[in-house]
């Protein structure tokens, strides 16, 4: 099927730069970019299957999520009200509530309740542009758990029309029943869990919480191993409450990103770099948790350090349901430019999560995600706290519901 797509201007993200192109046409064949260019080149006798006039509305690239924990058990909205009064979410993690909370609701629900639940903030996501999400494990903690949240992951690529990538968090949190023996967790992790749900392709990537109130630089270097053997690449929560070295250990294993990175410094920016390890910028987690910590930003763009923005969207620490206005928090918080927050939200999140060559931009080659967007110009689309703007949603040439 061939299709043109045209009366438009574009965000290309072309030959990874932010770029601008008015009055441009697309030429789309079973799903991919065949051609994009100047409206006026095109040839007009060319016969298409299908044409879309964009009234003159803005094409970017399809939004990618590369960070969410989307699929859990229950809320947490009562601990939102006690860290309103006050109780710190460390405080909270040590009294028993925090991730252990929703692992006991997510180990409870059924498949086919986390389904429902997780489709119906995926579908939000969705309807705002966002084809390409990044799912992690990580509310389970033991075997069977972890691999129900991977299949829900699975689930929700096959229903929806969205790429879905997983990733095994296993090395979340410790699970109750290991309470003070977190290396045995780590074995098991490294024993069972990963190898079993990686020999079951459940498994995209590897991730683990690097910090005082979860696992150390140590324990994840243990992971990270069994990963590599595995062939499987890895990422991690890192620099997110302190400064542990996560980053280093991200950089040393090449990495496709290092997320949150609050208390990276710019030693962290410098390995990150020579490694091609992604910053994954955070946002609504920095908000819930009313940091005050900013990210290296100076040092990652002096290094140029690929920056990526995601939601995190998750239960305890950022309910964020909307990627968007993520790309608005960067900008207000992280003083991060309208363009970066774009090219965070598309191009730079595909290479955190390794599929660039594939996905991110609007180049001849590239699959056909795409997003209209009713807006003046790109600005717009980090200057607008929420809202419903997109006009059109193509999901590899596919036109969804936007
Ligand atoms: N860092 C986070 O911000 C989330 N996980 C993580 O490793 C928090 C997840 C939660 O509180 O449920
Ligand atoms: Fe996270």
């Amino acid at each position: 099927m061939k299709q043109l797509w045209h009366h438009c201007h574009a965000v290309t993200m072309a030959g990874g730069r932010y770029a601008v192109v008015h009055d441009v046409a697309l030429i789309i064949e079973e799903g991919s970019i065949a051609w994009i260019g100047p409206e006026a080149e095109l040839d007009r006798d060319t016969a298409f299957d299908q044409v879309h006039d964009l009234d003159g509305g803005w094409v970017t690239p399809g939004l990618i999520d590369c960070h969410t924990h989307l699929v859990f058990g229950g809320d947490r909205s009562g601990e939102f009200e006690m860290r309103l009064e006050g109780v710190s979410y460390s405080e909270i993690a040590k009294r028993g509530g925090g991730i252990v909370s929703s692992v006991r609701a997510t180990r409870e629900a059924s498949f086919d309740q986390l389904l429902a639940s997780a489709e119906s903030r995926a579908r939000l996501l969705l309807r705002e542009g966002v084809t390409t999400l990044e799912i992690k494990s990580g509310y389970g903690l033991d075997l069977d758990s972890e691999r129900k949240m991977l299949r829900v992951a699975r689930a929700l690529g096959e229903k929806l029309p969205v790429e879905v990538h997983t990733t095994c968090l296993a090395a979340h949190a410790l699970p109750p029943e290991y309470r003070d023996h977190s290396d045995a967790y780590i074995d098991l992790v490294c024993e069972s869990i990963l190898p079993t749900l990686a020999q079951e392709g459940l498994v995209d990537a590897v991730d683990g919480f690097c910090e005082g109130i979860a696992f150390s630089v140590e324990q994840m270097r243990r992971v990270f191993t069994t990963a590599r053997q595995l062939g499987l690449p890895v990422k991690l929560h890192a620099e997110q409450l302190s400064h542990l070295g996560g980053c280093q250990l991200a950089a040393e294993f090449g990495a496709l990103s290092a997320d949150h990175v609050e208390y990276a410094d710019e030693a962290d920016a410098a390995a990150m770099a020579s490694s091609h390890t992604a910053a994954v910028l955070l946002p609504g987690a920095f908000l819930t948790l009313r940091e005050s910590r900013l990210p290296p930003i100076e040092a990652f763009r002096a290094q140029g350090v690929t920056m990526a923005l995601a939601s995190d969207l998750n239960p305890g620490t950022s309910p964020v349901l909307s990627l968007r206005l993520m790309m608005n928090l960067a900008c207000t918080l992280f003083r991060l430019t309208p363009e970066e927050a774009l090219a965070g939200v598309t191009l730079n999140a595909a290479k955190a999560l390794g599929i660039d060559a594939r996905c991110g931009s609007l180049e001849v080659g590239k699959q056909a995600d795409a997003v209209v967007w009713n807006i003046s110009g790109p600005a717009e689309l980090s200057y607008w706290l929420g809202g419903q703007l997109p006009v059109k949603v193509f999901k590899a040439g596919k036109e969804v519901e936007a």
